[in-house]
């Protein structure tokens, strides 16, 4: 365990578990745990940079702590827990806001796309919340954060605030590198191909839940936005909405673009949005068989959730203390 390298990723409380986030990020998780340190969390505070209905996102925590164990990651194996349930999150994030510049965070493509649906009255949180991320990922060492590719901007910053607060006070944090795999590392939405599928899109068309029944996973895709002309051809420019169901097709079967094409040479768009439901209603047939077992055991969801935030609650603490302490906060003992 002492050898291993450190792995940090977490998924918002903002509804169910996407394929997008399922093929981007969960799936690869499950692969690394057995290789690496691993924290997975459930970053509840992140959730709540949009507006929440209180019983729903509690409902919501729950339900996704399941989608992780359902997904195939061992809360024995690894840290798993809730980011409200270790406050040292929420410190370190003020602690390093102000080490960063505000020229940083406007910039953030997901603060500017965020914001505009926000409208009149952008709240601070969306701003400030790749601060919280960096932190989450700086109090534990993490030498590698898997993500989906939308995520590489924020990643940058993490590495940048580690970068200067080393450089300013002395070695303190480790620099972490991003982790983004090659395949699905970028779904798009069903509706809009031009834009990432969300599990907060207001179009329940938009996207793919894993927890979705096999009737709506194949209503959802014979739905899906394509194109006109009938050739099932990956072109990102001409043809998002084909080239996004092909990339899903193979992150659900493995069967490599080229491949792909030559088996639905001579097939139309019925056909072929037919075969990528099926695809994917195979992928979370498993995955939704354990959720509905897990969920029926609270009382083991509680035990692991607890046991990971003293787990989590020890590492932060430490890294906590030698911030607190290097920028020059009150000492405890005189
Ligand atoms: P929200 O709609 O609330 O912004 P989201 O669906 O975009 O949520 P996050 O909780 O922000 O998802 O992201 C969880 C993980 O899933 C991150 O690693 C992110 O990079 C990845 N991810 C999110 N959307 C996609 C997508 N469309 N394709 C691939 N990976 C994705
Ligand atoms: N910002 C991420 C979720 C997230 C995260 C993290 C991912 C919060 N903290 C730390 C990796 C590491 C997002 O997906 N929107």
């Amino acid at each position: 365990m002492e050898d291993k390298k450190t792995i940090f990723s977490g998924i918002q409380p903002s509804g169910c578990v996407t394929i997008g986030n399922y093929l981007g990020a969960l799936r690869s998780w499950k692969e690394l745990q057995n290789d690496y340190n691993c924290y997975f969390c459930v970053v509840d505070l992140h959730a709540i940079t949009v507006k929440q209905t209180p019983q729903e996102l509690r409902k919501r925590c729950v339900e996704l702590y399941a989608q992780y164990i359902a997904c195939g990651l061992d809360p024995e194996k690894n840290v798993m827990f809730f980011q409200s349930h270790v406050p040292a999150h929420s410190e370190l994030s003020w602690l390093l806001t102000c080490n960063t510049y505000m020229g940083e965070m406007s910039r953030m493509t997901q603060f500017k796309e965020k914001s505009k649906k926000a409208g009149a009255n952008v709240g601070l949180g969306l701003l400030s919340y790749p601060v919280l991320m960096a932190a989450d990922i700086l109090l534990y060492n993490t030498d590698l954060v898997p993500v989906g590719a939308d995520q590489k901007q924020h990643l940058e910053l993490a590495r940048d605030l580690a970068i200067r607060f080393n450089n300013a006070y002395s070695p303190t944090f480790t620099v972490p590198e991003p982790y983004i795999q090659k395949n699905g590392a970028r779904i798009m939405s069903l509706q809009d191909p031009l834009s990432k599928m969300s599990k907060s899109s207001e179009n329940v068309n938009a996207f793919v839940s894993i927890l979705n029944e096999p009737d709506v996973v194949m209503k959802k895709f014979a739905r899906a936005v394509t194109d006109s002309d009938n050739q099932i051809r990956h072109d990102i420019v001409n043809k998002p909405g084909i080239t996004n169901l092909i990339e899903i097709y193979s992150a659900c079967t493995g069967k490599n673009i080229e491949q792909i094409e030559k088996d639905f040479e001579f097939k139309g768009y019925g056909d072929f949005k037919k075969a990528v439901g099926e695809a994917v209603v195979e992928t979370i047939k498993p995955i939704q068989d354990n959720f509905k077992h897990i969920m029926q055991d609270k009382a083991y969801m509680e035990k692991c959730f607890t046991i990971g935030a003293e787990k989590a609650s020890y590492t932060a603490n430490k890294t906590l203390a030698k911030v607190q302490r290097k920028m020059g906060l009150a000492s405890k003992k005189l």
